[in-house]
């Protein structure tokens, strides 16, 4: 990797702690990506995207920053980048899955909270995020009290806008959203002093969802027995999307589709027929957060699905094309954003048909739940989602836990409990 030590000084990073988060991952990484056997060899690019992880990306970003470029920082799927975009700006996801960071924010925030907040407040406090200090603004939500109080602390150390995100799924709630995604234009335009005109957004609309067709795609291979990726490999792809350049990130991702697509076609796979296969459900797994799904695959199984927002709900659902109109195209994005079955909203019933969708699809023998600790909104869910697979003899396992590895080897034998008893 190049030197980015002058460019992370100018970004008035830490440098010394900086030092320490990034002694850890090269090892970490090669331990569970490399020693997988057969991996496909467009994964290189993804491989090459995670050793540059604080650097070509950032120098990106620097690059666009010095001709007036704007970049906001996002932690959530329903923030729409296709208006950032369409401003100029570039879109980056912050959400942080390193226990490096959560320390540090525990030092504003309740221990008893969220590792996903925690973690992305710590990566600022400590300034050891190159993308986080590129952020001339961060976007938050109301979507679980743990963010939409966090955001008032956030406040203190960095420019944060927040969006009012509804509770329930009527029309009212609806109306409201649409109006909330229109005055998020109007701030994005402020921001970055360009306006969002129809032309420059239909094309953004059409750049994302040529971003999220290739996703689907890379998830329908999949449902194939055997798969021919692993769970962790398309949980990574899955997680660059949200900070890679978009056109890049699709056109390395459909070279992966043509591979996988040929393997299928020769019945190839990176684990042999019949290997159990599991869906995974639950609370976003933000980079680096690898930690379920090695666990799983080391314990002879693969995750052949993620019902989460670095999963299907990211990319579901498309943003209607050919809305001739600015109000049109708001009233699109904001009908698209809006099916995102988030337990962040009362009823969410429409999650539980999408995981027994899901669970059919991709042809999983189990399901297992995965909760980040303190998240009480997907906890509460657990109940009514363990009903309706029970119900179908659908066999599920509840997992809370956190960044640490503290839990690994209770993880590790309750994994492998769960698939002896899959048979
Ligand atoms: S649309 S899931 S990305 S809010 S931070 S809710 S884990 S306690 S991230 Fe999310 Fe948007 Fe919903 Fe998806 Fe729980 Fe933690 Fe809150 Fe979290």
């Amino acid at each position: 990797m190049e030197d980015y030590r002058q460019l992370w000084s100018e970004l008035a990073m830490d440098l010394e702690r900086h030092d320490r988060l990034m002694a850890a991952l090269p090892a970490v990484y090669r331990e569970v990506f490399l020693t997988q056997p057969d991996r496909p060899a467009a994964m290189h690019y993804f491989n090459l995207v995670i050793a540059e992880i604080h650097g070509l990306r950032i120098a990106e970003l620097a690059a666009h920053r010095e001709k007036g470029g704007k970049v906001f920082g996002t932690f959530c799927v329903y923030v729409p980048v296709e208006i950032i975009r369409a401003a100029g700006g570039i879109a980056v996801g912050l959400c942080s899955g390193s226990q490096f960071w959560v320390p540090e924010g525990e030092k504003v925030l309740p221990r008893a909270l969220c590792p996903l907040i925690k973690a992305a407040l710590g990566a600022r406090l400590s300034r050891t995020c190159p993308y986080f200090q590129s952020c001339d603004i961060v976007v938050g939500e109301t979507t679980c009290d743990g963010k939409k109080k966090a955001w008032e602390v956030l406040n203190e150390y960095h420019h944060v806008y927040v969006m009012e995100l509804p509770q329930m799924k009527g029309n009212r709630d609806l109306e409201f959203w649409v109006e909330e995604v229109d005055l998020f234009r109007q701030k994005v335009e402020e921001i970055t002093g360009n306006q969002v005109t129809p032309e420059r957004l239909a094309e953004e609309i059409n750049r994302q969802n040529r971003l999220r067709r290739a996703l689907q795609r890379l998830y329908a291979l999949r449902t194939a027995d055997p798969p021919p990726i692993s769970g962790k490999d398309a949980l990574l792809v899955t997680q660059i999307a949200f900070y890679d350049d978009p056109d890049r990130f699709t056109a390395h991702t459909e070279r992966l589709v043509t591979e996988l697509e040929e393997r299928v076609n020769g019945s190839r796979g990176v684990v042999p027929p019949g290997t159990p296969r599991l869906l995974v459900t639950g609370t976003p797994m933000a980079i680096p957060n690898w930690k379920l799904h090695h666990l799983v695959e080391t314990a002879g199984a693969v995750v052949v699905g993620e019902e989460t927002c670095t999963g299907t709900r990211f990319f579901a659902s498309e943003v209607e094309e050919g809305a001739g109109s600015l109000k049109g195209q708001i009233r699109a994005l904001a009908r698209a954003y809006f099916k995102t079955n988030c337990a962040c909203f009362t009823p969410n019933s429409r999650r539980i048909e999408d995981i027994l969708d899901l669970v059919e699809r991709t042809r999983a023998d189990g399901v297992i739940y995965y909760n980040l600790q303190f998240c009480q909104g997907y906890a509460v869910e657990y109940h009514a989602v363990e009903k309706a697979l029970k119900a179908r003899n659908i066999p599920v396992l509840w997992v809370e836990t956190d960044y640490s590895e503290e839990d690994t080897a209770q993880l590790q034998l309750r994994i492998k409990a769960f698939l002896e008893m899959l048979g």
